[in-house]
C-alpha cells in the first residue's frame, strides 16, 4: 500500500484546500490543519510536507523517510526539534522562480528609475525631472547565485543591466562574471545595486551590514549603492541599514524579509521615504506546484530515482 502524506502547512488553507484537490490522486492526504487529524496515528508514515509545523509532528510521526520544505528557504526546517535524520527535499520550481525574478527585476528597476524620489515629490505635487541613467550604466551584484540568483540574473541582464554573481563555490555561467567567498571584495568594489538572495546559515547571518554597505561601489551614476534583499532577513542587520540610509552609506533599500517577521510597527524602516517594504511576498511557493513537485519527487524515489534538491544538512542550505 502506498504510503499517505502528512501536510503540515501554516499557508492559507483555502488554497491548500483547493490544491489538494487531485494532488497525490492515489495516496491519502493527511491534513494536519484539519481538526479531524489532531488524533490521527501518524506511526507507518513515510511523508511529510511542512511549513512552519506543529512542534509534535516529529514525535508523532516517527517513521518519516522524506521530509518536504513548503518553501525554498529550510532555515526554518533544520532548526524544528525532532527533526528526523532524513534526507529533507526543498522546494523548487519555475512558478517559484519567476515570481522572485519579478520582484528582483521589479526593485532593481524602482531604484534605477528614482520610483522612491518621484513618490516623494508626489507627494509635494513637485514637477521635477531627475537624472536618468540607463541599465547598462550601473552593475547588479547577486550575492547567491544558485537558483534564483542566477535566473534574476539573466532577466536583468536582458534589460541592460550589468550583473556579477557571488556564492561560496565559484560558477561558471555564460555572460555573468562570478565570484566565491573569496573575492567578496572585489565583488562588493563592482556592485551599484547590491541584491541579498543567500539562504540563512551560521555562515550568512548578520552579513548584510554597515562594514558590508561600505565596501560597495560609490562610483555608479547614482552615487551611493543600494540595497535589496529578499534571501532571509537574519542575514540583515536593519539598525545598520537605516544607519547607512541615514548617513548616505546607502542610497535606499528594497526590502522583503525581516529580522523579526512580521516587521515590528515600532520599525523605524517603516517610515523611510528611501525604502520600499514588502511583506515577505516575494515569491510566495504556489502550493499546487508545490504538491506537484512533491508527487514528482515521491514518484521518482518509489521508482528508485534519486531525489532532487536536496539539502546539504551540513552546508545549512
Ligand atoms: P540555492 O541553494 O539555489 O542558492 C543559494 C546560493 O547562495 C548559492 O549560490 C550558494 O552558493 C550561495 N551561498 C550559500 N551560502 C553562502 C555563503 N556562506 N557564502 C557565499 N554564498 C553562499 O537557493 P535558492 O536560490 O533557491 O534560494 C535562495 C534563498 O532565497 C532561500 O534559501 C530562501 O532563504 C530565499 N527565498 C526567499 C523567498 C521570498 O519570498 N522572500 C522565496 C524563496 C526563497 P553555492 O552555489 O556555492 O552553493
Ligand atoms: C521560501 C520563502 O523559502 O517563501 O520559499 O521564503
Amino acid at each position: 500500500m502506498k504510503s499517505p502524506v502528512i501536510i503540515d502547512l501554516k499557508f492559507d488553507q483555502e488554497q491548500v484546500a483547493a490544491a489538494l484537490k487531485g494532488a497525490f490522486a492515489d495516496r491519502e492526504v493527511i491534513n494536519l490543519l484539519h481538526p479531524g487529524s489532531r488524533k490521527r496515528d501518524l506511526s507507518g508514515i513515510d511523508y511529510a510536507v511542512v511549513w512552519r509545523p506543529g512542534a509534535d509532528l516529529f514525535s508523532r510521526a516517527k517513521d518519516l523517510k522524506v521530509v518536504f520544505s513548503g518553501g525554498a528557504g529550510v532555515d526554518h526546517v533544520l532548526t524544528l526539534p525532532g527533526l528526523p535524520d532524513v534526507p529533507l527535499v526543498r522546494f523548487v520550481d519555475d512558478t517559484l522562480t519567476t515570481r522572485m525574478s519579478e520582484w528582483v527585476v521589479l526593485q532593481c528597476l524602482l531604484h534605477l528609475r528614482q520610483h522612491q524620489a518621484y513618490e516623494a515629490q508626489r507627494q509635494k505635487r513637485v514637477w521635477r525631472e531627475l537624472v536618468q541613467p540607463e541599465a547598462k550604466e550601473l552593475t547588479v551584484g547577486i550575492m547567491g547565485f544558485g537558483v534564483l540568483g542566477q535566473d534574476a540574473a539573466a532577466k536583468l541582464k536582458t534589460l541592460g543591466f550589468n550583473v556579477i554573481g557571488w556564492s561560496r563555490s565559484r560558477k561558471q555561467v555564460d555572460g555573468f562574471e562570478t565570484f566565491d567567498a573569496s573575492g567578496l571584495n572585489a565583488f562588493l568594489a563592482k556592485t551599484d545595486i547590491l541584491v541579498g538572495l543567500l539562504p540563512l546559515t551560521p555562515d550568512t547571518k548578520g552579513i548584510f551590514n554597515t562594514g558590508l554597505f561600505t565596501r560597495l561601489s560609490r562610483k555608479g551614476p547614482l552615487g551611493a549603492p543600494v540595497f535589496i534583499n529578499a534571501g532571509r532577513g537574519g542575514s540583515q542587520v536593519e539598525a545598520d541599514i537605516v544607519a547607512s540610509i541615514n548617513d548616505g552609506t546607502l542610497r535606499g533599500a528594497s526590502l522583503d524579509v525581516f529580522e523579526t517577521e512580521p516587521l515590528p510597527l515600532e520599525s523605524p524602516l517603516w517610515s523611510m521615504d528611501k525604502v520600499v517594504i514588502t511583506p515577505h511576498a516575494a515569491a510566495a511557493s504556489d502550493v499546487a506546484a508545490l504538491f506537484r513537485h512533491v508527487a514528482g519527487q515521491i514518484e521518482r524515489l518509489e521508482s528508485g530515482k534519486p531525489l532532487e534538491h536536496l539539502v546539504d544538512r551540513s552546508a545549512g542550505y
